[in-house]
């Protein structure tokens, strides 16, 4: 008989349901407890952060696009699933409540399993891949035992375990968020799988602005950078990020949401390599990564399309262009002039962010980020029953004050078409 093979996924999806309910409980013991209980359980290190916190993210996000779970449930969701991973890279047992000021941690929570492992200690039968080549030259084994299993991190090293002075070169990556860019747990999952497969991680979390993004990739003579973007709005900072980066002569992995279907703007905007999620962006590094001297120019300017200056003026007017379409919002929508002031500040919100998306399009010059933007606040909207048909007005007023520009215009209108043909435009 055949041995039934299950997908991690599959695997991980009870986990992930009782994850959901501790954290939608606001429960952080149980929500740890949880994620201890399915490395003991079996499932790997990489599929518990992915497969099971990962999925509840991506599930929070799903839940609050359609209005079921409120801003306050979501950012509590985050917090305590950021905490969890945190639980999880500690020594077993340990919790900030064991642990003494300058002492070893105490007892456990009473009636709580201490939980055998923890990220940092992959169950041996856990394999991982073969250890990234630092500059992609060929192969480097693998520094250290366990199949994979990575060096402790500096702060959880018990008493007698090598330390990293003792432990052989590894190679050395930062993981950082662009500039402005607020999501990030998916850079700290990715973080977190590439320390699990050997890398020395260098982690800076949310909107790193670039200039000491450099000045660390310097002083730490990282041997690659690891790029996190989730809004495409943030597009433009990414492409200055990396084009510094590359300048500096640090091989750019880019990733994250932002960077379109298919990681379609990653290689426009100069990106050496993408993956879609940390799997394959630790597989794609162990497979290497160019090495270019300090300086080299970078390839053709690929962005021509910007010399039409569309992206600068729209982005340097975006105030004028926010003022002008609530204006011309309040005539053509008259039920905004009864809204609460909340309810204009949530609509000068959106209208910013429908601004800041053409911006993005206009930059990488993808009509169809700024349609799949439209549908998707269409969604967001209907859920909140805020009438589409405002939506689409919008789009008609910015339309209009968009004469002057073209390559806008066109991008607005089909976003129009795609919002007035969606489930909630439908009949507009
Ligand atoms: C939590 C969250 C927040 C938190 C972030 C806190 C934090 N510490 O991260 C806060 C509250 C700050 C936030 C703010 C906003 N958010 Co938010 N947020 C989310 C949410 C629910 C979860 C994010 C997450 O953790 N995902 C889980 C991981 C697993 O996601 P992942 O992308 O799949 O990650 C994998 C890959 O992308 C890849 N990867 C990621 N980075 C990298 C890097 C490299 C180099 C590589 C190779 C791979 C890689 O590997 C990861 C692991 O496999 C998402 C929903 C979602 N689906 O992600 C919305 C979401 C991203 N947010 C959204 C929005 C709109 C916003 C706001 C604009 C809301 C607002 N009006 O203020 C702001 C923008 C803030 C900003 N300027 O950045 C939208 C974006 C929609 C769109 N059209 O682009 C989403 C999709 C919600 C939704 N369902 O609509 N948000």
């Amino acid at each position: 008989m055949t041995p039934t093979v299950t997908a991690p996924e599959e695997r991980a999806a009870p986990w992930a349901a009782a994850l959901w309910h501790a954290v939608m409980a606001g429960d952080e013991p149980t929500a740890a407890d949880t994620a201890r209980a399915a490395l003991q359980d079996g499932l790997d290190a990489e599929c518990v952060l992915l497969d099971v916190i990962g999925a509840v993210q991506r599930r929070v996000g799903e839940e609050w696009a359609v209005n079921k779970l409120t801003v306050a449930q979501e950012h509590a969701a985050t917090a305590i699933n950021e905490r969890v991973i945190a639980a999880l890279s500690r020594p077993p047992g340990e919790t900030p409540a064991t642990r003494r000021p300058g002492g070893t941690p105490t007892t456990h929570r009473p009636g709580r399993a201490p939980g055998k492992h923890r990220l940092r200690e992959a169950p041996t039968k856990q394999r991982f891949g073969g250890i990234p080549a630092p500059h992609g030259l060929g192969g480097t084994p693998a520094p250290h035992g366990l199949g994979g299993t990575p060096a402790p991190h500096p702060e959880a090293t018990p008493p007698g375990a090598r330390t990293p002075s003792d432990t052989p070169a590894r190679p050395r990556i930062t993981v950082a968020c662009v500039d402005g860019e607020w999501h990030a747990l998916p850079a700290r999952l990715l973080a977190e799988v590439l320390t699990l497969r050997g890398w020395r991680v260098d982690f800076l979390g949310a909107q790193v602005p670039t200039a000491h993004l450099i000045d660390h990739l310097h002083h730490t003579r990282a041997d690659a950078v690891a790029l996190s973007g989730s809004l495409a709005t943030r597009l433009p900072t990414a492409h200055a990020a990396i084009s510094a980066c590359r300048a500096a002569g640090v091989p750019v992995l880019a990733g994250g949401a932002a960077f379109g279907p298919g990681g379609r703007h990653a290689e426009l905007l100069g990106a050496d390599l993408w993956a879609a999620d940390a799997r394959t962006a630790a597989a794609r590094l162990t497979e290497g990564l160019p090495r270019r001297p300090v300086g080299t120019p970078l390839a053709d300017e690929p962005l021509k399309h910007l010399l039409d200056q569309e992206y600068t003026l729209i982005s340097r007017a975006a105030p004028q262009l926010v003022r002008a379409t609530l204006n011309g919002l309040s005539s053509r929508f008259p039920a905004l002039l009864d809204y609460t002031e909340a309810q204009h500040q949530h609509t000068a919100d959106d209208v910013a962010q429908i601004v800041a998306f053409l911006a993005a399009a206009l930059y990488v010059d993808d009509s169809g980020l700024f349609a799949a933007f439209g549908r998707w606040t269409a969604a967001v909207l209907a859920a909140r029953h805020v009438p589409v048909e405002s939506l689409l007005h919008a789009l008609d007023v910015l339309d209009a004050e968009a004469r002057d520009f073209p390559r806008a215009a066109a991008m607005i209108r089909e976003a129009h078409e795609a919002v007035r043909t969606s489930p909630e435009g439908a009949g507009e």
